[in-house]
């Protein structure tokens, strides 16, 4: 009697798609050498890109040259931790700290740098677009021109501008864009703003360590109540690092929202046609992007339905080559896991 020989493991019927992925042009770095050396530069700004672009850290340097790299280096880095496809985007803050005139031309050219790499290794690379919400009809067109004349998929915005966030009906114009070019915005973290990092800055939190969820699910919260989904139900937004925690916060939300909009305790807060957790549900995706948990993962997938939860890496500032390995062991039916590393960006981002 001979043993059967153990069937290699089956091969896979889905890649892996990474959907919160950075690059910084050298054209960018230099305009943010400048803003660093100039008068007042923004506290979070400091501490966050100011390290990185002067630190001689190990860290420090293997991230400033990922994020300058759209070619072989990242193409190798993306093989040796299983990564098919990235969805790349300008990394933050972006042109979000430049001044308008600045911010408005030099996102185009990042988008025409994102594009020009997306056609060179079309199966590997999908690119975001860049905006500057500093001008939001600027902001409008920029969008409209990235996904229909550029091939770019999704906009990326790295939550608030200058200390201002996009619940203030002076930048809707840039979701209505959005939606009617059915085509998600990313909200990514920024470092809080200057009227709030303090706390954060003086023991070393205001970074990805905690102070970027704490600003960026805010700055999420603020959209939802402020009505924007009311405007426009068909626009999707994605939020990263396991939603900035909003999924875990969904009971609480919905009981107290609907408690103070009962006592009309703030005139800022008016009632919505929904909970705040059905916006949630249905108004955004959700990556892992930093949080390889499985526990997290699992409830988030519990939360908002497993069609709503997928995979990110977020490299240069992650990059564990293990990763998606130890992701691929976790106790989820194999559909679900089709969903998290593939179906979902196709869906979200409208890949093709
Ligand atoms: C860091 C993390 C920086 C993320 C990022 O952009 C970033 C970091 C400047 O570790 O300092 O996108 N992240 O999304 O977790
Ligand atoms: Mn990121």
């Amino acid at each position: 009697m001979t043993t059967p020989t153990p069937a290699a493991p089956a091969a896979r019927d889905y890649i892996h798609i990474a959907a919160e992925e950075a690059f910084a042009p050298s054209e960018m770095l230099r305009i943010y050498r400048r803003i660093l050396d100039g008068p007042n530069p923004d506290p979070g700004f400091v501490s966050l890109l100011g390290f990185y672009m002067r630190s001689q850290s190990e860290r420090a340097r293997f991230i400033m040259e990922g994020l300058q790299d759209l070619g072989e280096r990242r193409l190798r880095h993306m093989d040796e931790s299983g990564i098919d496809r990235a969805i790349i985007a300008l990394t933050a803050p972006g042109v979000q700290v430049m001044d308008t005139a600045t911010a408005v031309s030099f996102a185009r050219s990042a988008n025409d740098e994102l594009a020009e790499a997306v056609r060179r290794h079309p199966t590997r690379f999908s690119g975001m677009v860049a905006v500057a919400p500093q001008d939001p009809a600027a902001a409008a067109r920029e969008v409209e021109r990235g996904i229909t004349r550029l091939g770019l998929t999704g906009v990326i915005i790295n939550s608030h501008t200058q200390g201002e966030y996009l619940s203030d009906p002076k930048f809707w114009e840039i979701f209505e864009a959005a939606e009617a070019n059915d085509t998600p915005i990313y909200l990514h973290p920024n470092t809080p703003p200057a009227s709030m990092i303090a706390p954060f800055l003086e023991c070393g939190l205001d970074g990805a360590i905690y102070g970027f969820g704490v600003e960026t699910g805010l700055h999420a919260l603020r959209i939802i109540t402020a009505g924007v989904f009311d405007r426009f139900p068909r626009l999707q937004m994605v939020l990263g690092h396991m939603g900035e925690a909003l999924p875990f916060w969904a009971y609480r939300l919905d009981y107290m929202h609907a408690a103070t909009v009962r006592s009309q305790r703030y005139a800022s807060m008016q009632p919505l046609r929904r909970k705040p957790s059905d916006y949630l549900r249905e108004n955004f995706y959700i990556t892992s992007s930093g949080m390889a948990h499985e526990p997290a993962i699992r409830f988030t997938q519990e939360m908002m339905g497993a069609e709503r939860v997928m995979y990110a890496a977020d490299y240069p500032y992650q990059h564990t080559v293990d990763e998606i390995a130890r992701l691929e062991g976790m106790d989820i039916g194999r559909e679900d896991k089709r969903r998290f590393f593939q179906a979902n960006a196709e869906t979200a981002f409208r890949l093709k």
